[in-house]
């Protein structure tokens, strides 16, 4: 796993470097962000569940996927779908931390894809789930930080589909 400042550090280091003005100006953002950042992942972990309740209540419940022959229809693929959606949420949390989306690819994204087309899991319905968190995340957490998590939310949802 990556994070914003051994991402630029790494680039310089690969260059045989100092950090140039561009890597300087990028570390300036993320320092300046920190607090925001932290508040932002208190806030979250205080209300993961609720979160994820009210973004499930608004994207999927009362739809076809809830009924005989959705994908989330019995109680242990109801289940496994919050369990899903809480992962998504709480890798976007350390993402968001890191300022970097590489603990995404190495500890979420990788074969998700394929194990969801291998048992069926609807990758649209995923999406808009993880979009409706997106959603319910910035009214919590307010517009800057909520812009935050939204990159990472959008990170999950581009690998899936
Ligand atoms: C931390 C990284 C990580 C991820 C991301 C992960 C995902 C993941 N979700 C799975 C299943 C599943 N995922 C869903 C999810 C859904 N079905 C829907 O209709 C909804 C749209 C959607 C929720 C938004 C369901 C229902 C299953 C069970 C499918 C089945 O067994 O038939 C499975 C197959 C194994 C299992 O059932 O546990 C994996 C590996 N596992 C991991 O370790």
């Amino acid at each position: 796993m990556q994070d914003a400042i051994t991402a630029v550090i790494n680039s310089s280091d690969v260059q045989g470097k100092y950090l140039d003005s561009s890597a300087l100006t990028k570390l300036k953002g993320y320092f300046a962000t920190g607090e925001l950042r932290v508040r932002a992942a208190s806030t979250i972990s205080a209300n993961a569940a609720a979160i994820v309740k009210e973004a499930v209540a608004k994207s999927l419940l009362y739809s076809d996927i809830t009924r005989p022959g959705g994908n989330m229809y019995t109680t242990r693929r109801y289940a496994a779908c919050i369990r899903d959606l809480d992962y998504y949420l709480r890798y976007a949390t350390y993402a968001m931390l890191a300022g970097d989306p590489s603990i995404l690819d190495e500890r979420v994204l990788n074969g998700l894809k394929e194990t969801y087309n291998s048992l069926g899991v609807p990758v649209g319905a995923t999406v808009q789930a993880i979009q409706s968190i997106k959603e319910v995340t910035a009214s919590l957490v307010g517009p800057d930080a909520g812009k935050e998590m939204g990159v990472y939310l959008d990170y999950i949802s581009s690998g899936l589909s």
